[in-house]
């Protein structure tokens, strides 16, 4: 099969696994692998159902059909005690070939492993955040950064609406839902859990580990369809490497890059970069956190590749790209735009 041309520049589906990349049977995970027994049972079921109504309904059909000779109407009857037993009873026991084994597979992975790692995931309209508060206390949006081979627990809600926390090659699915928050306005009252055993990197020597697709599944506004995010598992040694730098503050040295310091000024209420005065304002941010923004390789959750090119057209007007983007259009002029640009994008230390 040919690999579709893409154009670069603008929407494009993810570069890895291109051909199915929310496809859910070839699973990575022991999740995914569960969920697919119990759909492979449900599967033959389901089959051997189609063919128990199927046949006798085309039997009866071709027997009985009318000669168009027929001199008083068929014979009437009602009810048989035999009959509405039997398919109460035989609807009942296939059932439960279905609902044993997932209780069985709901219980096994609703248990937390000892020494997990913990990531909290928080939906936004539209777009990822995820916190490491084991490692640094990593703040970080729309790319999710994992080591390969470790139990993972997720800790899940939302800061607005509804929505659904979902990387299909990892199978499970959880709802972001939203939640009163402590004193503190960032430790949640309430979360959901979702356990996850990471995926091996296949070619441990590969820079920048394996990518995977994740998708916003809970229909949560105008963008409900770009709140997609990167998840990146990478060989443990390199993780570490990532959760050095994701907490970096970013290396501004060139006069462009100084000058988009200042422009920032007009950011920090809403984006947070860590060593900047941004963090001393109080309160949750709405938008993205931006410390380690030049690694990232998308830029607006998933929705275009992060380039000069589509960074500047994003912040020229972010709702061109993005309906009903919650990022208003700043006004910036064009050399505001090179400025900030390469504060946030090229100032960022790189990882690899
Ligand atoms: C009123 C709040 C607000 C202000 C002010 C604001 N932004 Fe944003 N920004 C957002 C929100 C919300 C998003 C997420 C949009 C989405 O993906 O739906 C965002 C997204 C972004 C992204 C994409 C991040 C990613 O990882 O995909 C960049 C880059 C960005 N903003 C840069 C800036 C810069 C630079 C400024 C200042 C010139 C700025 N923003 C000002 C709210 C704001
Ligand atoms: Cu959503």
């Amino acid at each position: 099969m040919q690999q579709p041309a893409f154009d670069e520049s603008s929407y494009k589906l993810f570069d890895v696994s291109w051909d199915a990349p929310m496809d859910t049977i070839s699973g990575l995970t022991e999740w995914s692998r569960d969920i697919n027994s119990v759909y492979a049972i449900t599967t033959v079921i389901t089959i051997f159902v189609f063919f128990a109504v199927a046949i006798p309904l085309i039997w009866t059909l071709v027997k009985f059909k009318s000669k168009g000779d027929e001199q008083t109407p068929p014979k009437q009857f009602h009810g048989n005690t035999t009959l509405e037993i039997l398919w109460t009873v035989i609807p009942v026991v296939l059932l439960l070939f279905i609902a044993v084994p997932t209780w069985r597979i709901l219980f096994k992975h609703a248990h937390t492993p000892e020494g997990a790692m913990q990531v909290d995931v928080i939906g936004h309209q539209w777009w990822w955040e995820f916190r490491y508060p084991q490692n640094g206390n990593i703040i970080t949006a729309n790319e999710l950064h994992l080591p390969e081979n470790t139990p993972v627990v997720f800790r899940v809600w939302s800061a607005d609406v509804i929505h659904g926390f979902w990387v299909p090659k990892f199978g499970g699915k959880m709802d972001a839902n939203p939640t009163a928050m402590e004193e503190d306005g960032i430790t949640p009252k309430r979360w959901s859990v979702l356990n996850i055993v990471t995926p091996s990197v296949a070619d441990a020597n590969k820079k920048g580990g394996e990518m995977y697709q994740g998708q916003c599944t809970q229909l949560c506004g105008p963008s409900h369809a770009l709140m997609r995010f990167n998840t990146v598992v990478h060989s443990k040694d390199e993780f570490e490497s990532w959760a050095k730098t994701a907490n970096t503050p970013p290396a501004v040295e060139t006069t462009l890059a100084k000058a988009g310091e200042q422009v920032f000024a007009r950011c920090q209420a809403c984006h947070a970069i860590t060593g900047t005065p941004s963090e001393q304002i109080p309160g949750p941010k709405i938008g993205p956190n931006l410390t380690n923004f030049g690694n990232r390789k998308y830029l607006g959750a998933g929705t275009r590749l992060n380039t000069m090119e589509n960074l500047a057209a994003w912040l020229r007007d972010p709702a061109s790209i993005k309906q009903g983007s919650l990022m208003p259009n700043l006004g910036l002029t064009e050399e505001e735009i090179q400025q900030v640009s390469s504060y946030v994008r090229l100032s960022t230390t790189k990882t690899y």
